[in-house]
């Protein structure tokens, strides 16, 4: 109370005015902050799965405010009414004890009960729609596979076939068609993680062993911020994804783009010769390296990701595709069509020039950022699987020519 005490000559209630107004001057300037409109807000939503779970969330406010306001004004009542009103008050027998009223305790036991009911109503009819799927929404639903991996998420496309491959399989930003359903199925590698798009839909737990799924819609194309929900280990603070809503024109576009393998960036003589020369690879813990703020809109922003760059450097591209096996990167990671190698337990990397973010939302997807992540991966995130089980196993080493190719190459699969 070091701030109370350099206050010493105002009132009580002008140290409280005080205070007030410091705290409105504080966060006043962040008009979403008052809107409770954050990344990860449930108050602000945009889909019929977080709506109507906020519905239910209005309605117990609403009802425990009525109750607070009844035994609150009580209280306030019997507290100033019965107050001892002079010192022979205070030193007085205390009145003659009652022992309970019939009436009373009836009319308290029904409206309690009236209560629970009118919170139990809305709150079975959510539990029955979001639950799964309304049936006559069933046929228009689109299915996914999710699945928690320590510290990131991997989503497959069960309708999206790619010939001799399998299902389309992306990680850590899921593109959905908005205005559709679409049905999650839940799993998990490893522990239990647990898939939260708060704007969109409550959270779920991703169970070993075990079928979960969750079912949620966007109303309108949007960028929104989920994020593991259930303790995982050493990074899950930092386990985080995007979902990003397309208009079904967009999505079916994103989707041929993305079944495509690998892009390869053809040498026309005429492009710079070093385009990445200078990341700082000098990165130490807990920098400020990432914002979240953007220049555009985060949906723009994604638009603009999936363009290849004006200037690529043919040559130093080619150099990173022939680092990425040189290095064994390609042991871990699958570039379709590039090379032959990688696992699904690890981030397919064919199109992650095309992501807005790495490192499972984490840090954005930028060079200097991609420089950061391969050179210091135990420092951006500490305990990751590509350290332990990668730099650390195969003891990988980088030189900062060997950063700037590689970061080409990763930037370029778009
Ligand atoms: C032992 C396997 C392994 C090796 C080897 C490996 N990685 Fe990774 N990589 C991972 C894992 C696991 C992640 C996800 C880490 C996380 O987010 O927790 C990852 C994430 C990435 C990402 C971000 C992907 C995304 O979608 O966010 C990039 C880029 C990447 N690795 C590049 C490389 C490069 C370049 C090399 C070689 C120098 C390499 N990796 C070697 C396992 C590996
Ligand atoms: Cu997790």
């Amino acid at each position: 109370m070091r701030l109370y005490s350099l206050l010493p000559h105002f009132t009580r209630w002008g140290r409280a005015a005080v205070l007030a107004g410091a705290t409105l001057l504080l966060t006043g300037c962040d008009l979403n902050f008052w809107r409770m409109d954050g990344h990860q807000s449930t108050i602000v939503v945009n889909g019929p799965v977080a709506r109507s779970q906020l519905d239910v969330f209005y309605t117990t406010v609403a009802v425990t405010m009525v109750i607070f306001v009844i035994v609150g004004s009580v209280l306030a009542y019997a507290t100033l009414k019965f107050r001892a009103k002079s010192s022979e008050d205070e030193h007085a027998e205390p009145p003659e004890q009652g022992h309970g009223n019939p009436l009373i305790e009836l009319s308290l036991i029904g409206a309690s009960v009236m209560a629970l009911v009118i919170i139990a109503i809305p709150t079975l009819k959510a539990i029955w729609f979001t639950y799964d799927v309304p049936a006559e929404e069933k046929a228009n639903a689109y299915e996914v596979n999710a699945t928690g991996l320590q510290w990131w998420f991997r989503f497959d496309y069960p309708n999206e076939q790619i010939n001799g491959v399998g299902p389309l399989t992306t990680s850590n930003e899921l593109v959905i068609p908005a205005g559709r359903p679409i049905r999650i199925n839940l799993r998990s590698n490893d522990v239990i993680h647990s898939f939260w798009v708060p704007k969109l839909a409550g959270k779920v737990d991703m169970i070993p062993n075990r079928g979960n799924f969750i079912w949620l819609q966007a109303d309108e194309p949007g960028y929104f911020w989920g994020q593991c929900a259930e303790y995982c280990g050493e990074s899950h603070a930092v386990m985080r994804f995007r979902v990003i809503a397309l208009g079904p024109r967009e999505f079916n576009e994103w989707v041929g783009r993305q079944m495509e393998p690998a892009r390869t960036v053809k040498d026309t003589g005429d492009q710079p010769k070093a385009q990445f020369a200078s990341y700082r690879t000098d990165w130490k813990r807990n920098e400020k390296g990432y914002s979240g703020k953007f220049d555009l809109n985060p949906l723009d922003a994604w638009r603009a990701h999936q363009e290849p760059e004006k200037h690529e450097n043919a040559a130093l591209i080619a150099k990173g595709k022939e680092l990425f096996q040189a290095k064994t990167c390609f042991s871990c990671h699958v570039i379709r069509g590039h090379m032959v190698g990688g696992s699904s337990a690890y981030p397919d990397l064919t199109h992650v020039g095309a992501r807005t973010t790495i490192a499972a939302g984490l840090l954005e997807n930028n060079p200097e950022q991609l420089a950061r992540w391969i050179t210091h991966p135990n420092e951006v995130k500490p305990g990751n699987k590509m350290y332990v089980n990668g730099y650390l196993a195969n003891n990988i080493q980088l030189t900062p020519d060997d950063v700037s190719a590689l970061v080409a190459y990763l930037s370029s699969l778009k």
